[in-house]
């Protein structure tokens, strides 16, 4: 991508009513722009990154066997009322009329629709278990919409339901999520803790919430020391295979919010603890027959009965993330993309744009980078050499490669690694075996 032909407007000044540093950095490097509270536009830099989360949740899910569909973002008040939460879910919950005085509602979580969907089509144990799962706008009018897209009123959300004939299999489908998910946050290049959670107003007997560690994240935590040596052993699982073990591997380990335990519990004096914060960026619940007994989605077992089907409902906050891995990944220069979720892995910055030789030697790195399929920024700007160099730390790509009228005479390149910040002088050949062997 050419950056004079990319839209993206950088503001020059830090946003004033930016709380916190991954709102700041949105919107200096022009990934959103607020159109009302908790509502955003996403810009093109916002869209490639939100797209790349999606697609790697999206990925996990299929390898999962989970079946995605697309539920509309409107619902009908009446399977609300059905299952009991209409009045519960209160002003959180956007409610509309149509020209014919009927009841919808803007969807703030997708239970009943699905289970209206899977009670219209399924009706033997035989065609079970089975998971539907969408990527979809929700909307919930929280109190205090805040920190730019993590708070949010309008988001994306990544939501799976799971439909199984008993207890005992609804459980396996649980794990299979809870696996998928640990799965999916590292190949994000995230670090994420699974959490014992409070259930709310989705209800259910178990649930976790999935944090990632950031200074700046809204929940404490108290982590044990060795938990990421052990998530660093999680090669791609087997969904087929009985995953209760890795499962129960993972929750041994003590991770809990100050709320809920007393620093003086034995429990975490006798565990090496480390004191940390995090955002939660996923949780997943298991409520049985919460919404398919009132909703009378039932089931033939196979001893003959019709039996309320048992389900549990599994959310990745899509937009969320991309705010939370910023507030996981920077520093005070902007942005520092992992790898994985990078718009681009490179960035060619030509610091004299006009000079001949520059241009020359920009646009054949330009064409050897995409020719060794690896994505490239080029910025061909006519901005001066200081403000392309703070701009190209501000959008973080993992590495940029700066070319000047001097080492284009001696044909050599400063490679920098934006997260170590540390310069390499290299060679046409040596830039080439480096991006040619970083794959
Ligand atoms: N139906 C269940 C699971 S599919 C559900 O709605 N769960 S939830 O309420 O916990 O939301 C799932 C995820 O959405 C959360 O973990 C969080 O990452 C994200 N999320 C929730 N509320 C917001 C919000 N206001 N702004 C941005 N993301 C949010």
């Amino acid at each position: 991508m050419l950056l004079s032909r990319f839209f993206l407007p950088v503001l020059k000044e830090s946003p004033k009513d930016a709380e916190i540093i991954s709102h700041k950095l949105m919107l200096r490097a022009g990934m959103v722009q607020q159109s009302s509270s908790g509502i955003y536009s996403w810009l093109p830099l916002g869209k490639i990154v939100l797209d790349k989360i999606t697609d790697i949740c999206r990925r996990e899910m299929i390898l999962t066997g989970a079946n995605e569909i697309l539920m509309p973002t409107l619902q009908s008040a009446d399977i609300w009322k059905e299952s009991g939460r209409y009045e519960d879910y209160g002003k959180e919950m956007l409610r509309i009329k149509d020209r014919n005085d009927r009841d919808l509602l803007y969807g703030p979580t997708n239970e009943e629709l699905v289970t209206e969907i899977f009670r219209t089509h399924v009706k033997s144990y035989k065609e079970l278990s089975l998971n539907l799962f969408h990527i979809q706008w929700k909307f919930r009018d929280e109190v205090r919409p805040r920190f730019g897209v993590m708070r949010g009123r309008e988001f994306l959300m990544k939501d799976a339901y799971s439909f199984d004939v008993d207890y005992e299999s609804s459980i396996n489908s649980y794990n299979i999520m809870f696996i998928s998910y640990m799965q999916l946050f590292k190949k994000m290049g995230l670090k994420a803790i699974p959490m014992k959670a409070d259930t709310g107003p989705i209800g259910g007997d178990l649930s976790h919430e999935f944090i990632i560690i950031a200074d700046t994240g809204e929940s404490e935590v108290y982590l044990e020391k060795d938990y990421f040596s052990l998530e660093d052993n999680l090669k791609q699982v087997d969904y087929n295979q009985n995953l209760q073990k890795y499962v129960d591997k993972f929750t041994s380990f003590y991770a809990a919010t100050e709320e809920k335990h007393d620093h003086n519990d034995p429990k975490i004096q006798s565990l090496n603890l480390v004191k940390t914060r995090g955002i939660e960026v996923g949780h997943i619940f298991h409520f049985g027959q919460k919404y398919s007994s009132p909703m009378n989605a039932t089931v033939s077992h196979n001893n003959g009965e019709n039996v309320p089907v048992f389900m549990g409902s599994y959310g990745v906050g899509l937009s969320r993330l991309v705010g939370a891995v910023i507030e996981a990944n920077h520093d005070e220069n902007g942005i520092v993309w992992p790898k994985e979720l990078a718009p681009w892995d490179y960035n060619i910055i030509n610091l004299k744009n006009g000079n001949v030789d520059c241009d020359k030697t920009c646009s054949d790195l330009y064409n050897l980078i995409k020719n060794l399929n690896k994505s490239v920024l080029y910025d061909d700007t006519n901005e001066r050499a200081g403000a392309k160099l703070a701009k190209a730390d501000l959008l973080g790509l993992p590495f940029q490669i700066i070319v000047g009228p001097n080492g284009v005479k001696d044909k050599l390149f400063d490679l920098k690694n934006r997260r170590s910040s540390k310069i390499e002088r290299l060679s046409y050949s040596e830039l080439s075996n480096f991006i040619n062997e970083n794959r």
